[in-house]
Order: structure tokens, then sequence, then C-alpha cells
């Protein structure tokens, strides 16, 4: 072996590479100290199984011929530690994180054939003998799904929970609800899914083409996740160590809602559930009447219920207020609280949530707009519309979450658009997101801790089935991991195109789809700093 058979993605923080290899056979056992990390040798066992014809077996003692998992309480939560040598393997970790990551580096260190779906005759399962002390640089390493403009089943899913925990990310942001369809089931509101998860089938138009009504045609187009598909889902990205964080949007972007139950709004009067795109979007909860804030409290508790995570997303992006301007309860509750204008009007609605959510131990999280009329006491700041607002956040001491436009929007083109699906009008390349830095210079070491990390958004307008939107995450996502976990030092642009093309000969084997165009442009483009979008401008 040499160090250009190592295709690593995320690069490991530190990497010897010695003579020699260790022979996985039949015979090789797994030796675990502790039950609970059965589950995770599944990484392996579960390709062993299907590419080579037999699993390891599982043992609690054993010396030649294993691969030991150690636990190592002086090894911090994310990180472990890989021995690699004739006799034996040695992966030592201190959390089910660390076992995860360290067995996702062997995976990657295995040839790509242990990715295949049925038996590879004569496969040769050598690993390197390699020394890797590796930890992530970020803790907050996410990637972000909208199931609301398209529908994407559990199984989908867990695929790519599998892809996440393959690229050592670690927090899946799971966008639940918007205008186009809400897909979380809630006991007590069962309409939100009965009426808000379906919308008149327009697939056969381009998005920005689709009638906004049609109440002539059946709802037929949608899908949802039943509590039960949603425990299942958390569950299974626990035991790959991942995080789901789900995103219930307010006070906008919620057509679906108001769909189901229209006196969330402040008109209340009957709307569908939109086919397609909408802009402005004037029908939004109405921050007046208490049964919006009973209403939303009982969505939450149920939601609590399911996500164990800390973290509650609860969106608060582009609220056009035009209706709180004239509706009576809204001007009702801006005198009563003293507000000032519409703007601090949605602060107290969002100041409202985080205090019910603190109260259940849970920390609140939105999208920049959070920040205008005052940010909640401890939210957590989600910066979208470029560095700006999680740099505010982080001056007043707030945690943020960087996810710019202009690296982080994964619904953009990344090639040439006449020779890409289509795609959101803006773009942004492979070599782009490899850019990605989730800290800015200007920032205080202070601030700098502040910053959890990075995420990566797939909004689903343009992305109708899941090889599209496995087209769309990758590679892009390799860029996104290696930003996220490894030390700056290493990051070098042309290694890694070089890894980024063996790795996709890998994901050929595993049957994922990517865009073959990645390395087809240059970033040659212009960022527009009012809106964050980048101008295209093509060189081939
Ligand atoms: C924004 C919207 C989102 C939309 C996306 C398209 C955020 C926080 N909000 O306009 O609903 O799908 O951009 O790029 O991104």
């Amino acid at each position: 072996f040499t160090q250009n058979d190592l295709v690593l993605i995320p690069q490991p923080k530190s990497l010897t590479l010695n003579s020699g290899s260790f022979k996985i056979d039949a015979h090789t056992q797994f030796v675990i100290a502790d039950d609970s990390l059965q589950v995770v040798t599944g990484i392996l066992n579960d390709l062993f199984e299907k590419s080579a014809g037999f699993k390891l077996d599982i043992s609690n003692t054993g010396d030649e011929n294993t691969i030991q998992l150690l636990q190592n309480t002086e090894l911090e939560e994310e990180a472990y530690k890989l021995d690699v040598t004739r006799e034996k393997v040695i992966l030592e970790a201190n959390s089910r994180l660390g076992f995860v990551y360290g067995l996702e580096t062997i995976r990657q260190l295995l040839p790509a054939a242990i990715e295949s779906s049925s038996k590879v005759s004569d496969l040769k399962l050598y690993i390197p003998n390699v020394s890797i002390a590796d930890t992530p640089l970020y803790p907050y390493r996410g990637s972000h799904l909208d199931v609301s403009r398209h529908f994407f089943g559990k199984e989908y899913i867990k695929k790519h929970l599998d892809r996440m925990a393959f690229l050592k990310l670690n927090t899946f942001h799971f966008h639940l609800v918007d205008d186009q369809g809400w897909r979380i089931e809630i006991k007590k509101y069962p309409k939100l899914t009965e009426v808000g998860g379906f919308r008149v089938d327009q697939e056969n138009k381009p998005w920005n083409a689709r009638t906004q009504n049609d109440p002539e045609n059946e709802a037929t187009y949608g899908g949802f996740y039943t509590q039960e598909d949603i425990k299942e889902i958390v569950s299974y990205a626990s035991d790959k160590g991942i995080r789901v964080i789900p995103e219930i949007e307010m006070p906008a972007h919620v057509m679906s809602a108001i769909a189901a139950y229209p006196w969330l709004s402040c008109k209340d009067e009957p709307i569908a559930v939109p086919s397609g795109g909408v802009w402005p979007i004037t029908d939004i909860y109405c921050a007046g009447k208490e049964s919006t804030f009973e209403f939303l409290e009982d969505v939450l508790t149920e939601v609590m219920e399911l996500f164990p995570d800390e973290y509650i997303h609860v969106g608060g992006d582009e609220a056009t207020k035009t209706n709180w301007e004239t509706c009576p309860h809204c001007q009702q509750r801006m005198r009563e609280e003293d507000l000032a204008d519409t703007g601090e009007l949605q602060s107290y609605f969002m100041k409202r949530m985080e205090g019910f959510l603190s109260e259940h131990n849970k920390t609140l999280i939105g999208w920049d707009e959070i920040l205008e009329g005052g940010l909640p006491e401890k939210a957590t700041v989600m910066s979208w519309r470029g560095f700006q607002g999680g740099w505010e956040a982080t001056k007043a001491g707030h945690d943020v979450i960087m996810t710019p436009v202009s690296y982080m929007y994964f619904d953009y083109y990344q090639g040439n658009p006449d020779n890409e699906p289509v795609a959101f009008n803006a773009f942004l390349p492979l070599e782009k997101v490899y850019e990605f830095r989730p800290t800015i210079d200007s920032m205080s070491v202070e601030q700098k801790k502040h910053v959890l990390g990075g995420q990566a958004n797939l909004w689903s307008e343009y992305v109708t089935t899941e090889s599209h939107s496995e087209y769309m995450l990758f590679p892009r996502l390799f860029a996104l991991s290696e930003t996220l976990w490894s030390p700056e030092e290493k990051l070098d642009w042309n290694a890694f195109s070089q890894r980024v093309r063996k790795l996709m000969q890998r994901f050929d084997v595993m049957g994922i789809n990517y865009a073959k165009s990645a390395f087809a442009v240059q970033p040659e483009s212009e960022i527009n700093l009012e809106t964050g979008k980048i101008t295209i401008a093509l060189q081939s």
C-alpha cells in the first residue's frame, strides 16, 4: 500500500502509514467489551455478509486475528484511535460516535468491492497497516433535507443517514414542515397530515409553472411520517451516532397547516396546500390569537416526545407580515405587549416559543431572521443569508451554525445549467463548497467558540426523486465533511479532488448517484452581497 491507496474522506487529523497489512478472513473476530457495541459492528458486518459471504463473529475475548473495540475514557467524545498491524486491529474510542467513525474509516480503507450488493469472488479484505489518531474540528456537522416540497419516504431517509455516517456527519436536520406539505403525524391535530400532507399532483409541470389553487382536482401527491416512522428513524440515526433535529416551521412557510386548520391564520379563510412555489407567502400564523400558541405548544409537546435531541428548530425565515399589519388580533397584541412594529411581534412570537422550549429543557434554533426585533435569550442561530447573522449572534454570545447560501445551498447548480438537471437559479460548484470555513477572520477567539460548525441544505423544490437528491448531495457532501472535520492545514483541493474521483468509483459500487460533472466547471462567479446569491459565470 502507498499513501495514494488511502482514499479517506474526511482526512484524519493524523495518520501514519506503515508497511504491511491486516487480512480479514472468515475466522477474524470482533472483540467488544460492552454488548451495546454490537450494533456498530454491523457497519462492517452487513457489508461482509453480502460481498464476502460471511459475517465476523463477535466475542468478548481474543487477541490474534481480531478487530478489538476498546473503551478509552481519556479520549474526547467523538475521537478515536486506530492501530492496524499484521496481527490485529485495535480501535479505541470513548463513545458510540468514536467507534462509528473508526469503523467507517476501516470501511474506507477496505477495497470498494466490499460495498457490492452481491458476492464478489476472490474478494481480498486487506486493511493497510495504519496508525490514526482522529477527532473532528467542529462538533456540529450537519445535513438538511427538505421533505416538504417533495416527499421522501423513510427508507430513503435511512439510506441518507448511512451516507452521513460514512462521511462522519453527525446531525440530520429534518425539515418536516413547509407550505407545500406537513410531514409529521400529530395525534391531536390529525388534519395536519390528512389535509396538510397532500396536494394536487402537478408533478408533470415545472415547479414555477404550477397553479396555486386547483380546487377542481383531488389532492393526491404527498405523504407523511407516522409517529412510529419517526421513532424508527430517530433510533436508526442514534445507532449510527447521528442526532436528528426536527424543524417545525413558524410563523411563515406554513400554508399546509393553515389548509388543515384555517383558524391558525389571521384571515380564517380556507386555502389549499400549494403544489408549487408561492411568493410572497402572506398566509402565516396569527400572532394575536392565543389559540395559535396553544396549537404550537401542543404540536411541540408531541414533537419533543419523539425527538430526544436538545435542539428543536422552529424556522422563523421569510415571514411576510402584511396580514399582521391589519389583523385586529395582532394589532391588539402589539398594543398590549408594547411592540413597536411587526418585527417586534415576530420577536415576541419566537420568544414565547423559546420560553416554552426552555421549560422543557430544549434549545430553540431558528434561521437568522430571528435576530430581527431581538433574539430570544437562549436561541441558537442558523445563519443562512450569509455569515452576517451568525456573526452578530456570536457577538451577543449565542451559538451559531453556519449554512450560508454562498457555500451551503445544495439546491443550486453545480455545473453548467445547460447540462444539469433543473435547479434553483444559482451556482455552487464543488470547489466552492471546499472553500467553506464556518468562522470568519474578524471574529474574536471567544466568538469563534460559539460557531458550532456548518450544515449543507438541500431544498427540494426542484428535487423530485431519490436519485436526483443523491445527485445534488454528492460529491458536494464530501467537501462539507472534510471542511468540518479535518484540520485546516490538511485541506488541499488538488489532493481532495483525487480522492473524490476514487470515492466516486466506490459510490458506483454502492449504487449511489452523484454529479459526474463535478469537475467540469470552475467557480468563476460573483456573489451578490445583498442577497448572498451567486451570479452564474461559467468557464467550461
Ligand atoms: C429560501 C427559503 C427556503 C427555500 C430556499 C431555496 C431558507 C431558510 N428559506 O428562500 O424555503 O427553499 O431558500 O434556496 O433557506
